[in-house]
């Protein structure tokens, strides 16, 4: 397999709650490559346009409002199969679901504050990737 990078989030909640260290320490113990990384605290706007792909979904509002809450780390993350290789590690979208060892339930509080975002295929890698970083940012 080859490298891959997918995008990824630790959500206001787990910032808020100083799990951010924690998670990326994990992510480091997984092998993953983190090719960049900032703190932002997205506006309304900017986490509408982020999910826009769910903006027909009844949980959209909830999701932004939280989502613009508080801030956030964004991060584009490297290793083989990364896109699969990061959801098997944040575990299922409910916490009350997810695996144990998994980074949702072990910091994830609801369905909605789920700790932890992931790319689900590499169009959306590619599209979440570019909506936050620059090519300038990913140079290694
Ligand atoms: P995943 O992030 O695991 O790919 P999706 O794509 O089903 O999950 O959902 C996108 C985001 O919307 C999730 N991260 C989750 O936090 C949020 N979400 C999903 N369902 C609900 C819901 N019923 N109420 C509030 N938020 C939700």
């Amino acid at each position: 397999m080859t490298q891959e990078r997918t995008f990824a989030i630790i959500k206001p909640n787990a910032f808020i709650d100083h799990n951010a260290g924690k998670i990326l320490a994990r992510i480091y113990a997984e092998g993953f490559t983190v090719v960049g990384i900032k703190k932002l605290y997205m506006s309304k706007v900017e986490a509408e346009g982020f999910y826009a792909v769910h903006k027909e979904r009844p949980f959209f509002g909830e999701l932004t409002d939280f989502m613009s809450s508080g801030p956030c780390i964004v991060m584009v993350l490297e290793a083989e199969g990364a896109i699969k290789k990061w959801r098997d590690l944040m575990g299922a979208t409910n916490p009350a679901d997810a695996a144990e060892g998994t980074l949702r339930r072990d910091f994830g509080a609801n369905l909605g504050e789920n700790a932890t975002h992931g790319s689900d295929a590499p169009e959306t890698a590619a599209f979440e990737i570019g909506y936050f970083f620059s090519g300038l940012e990913l140079l290694m």
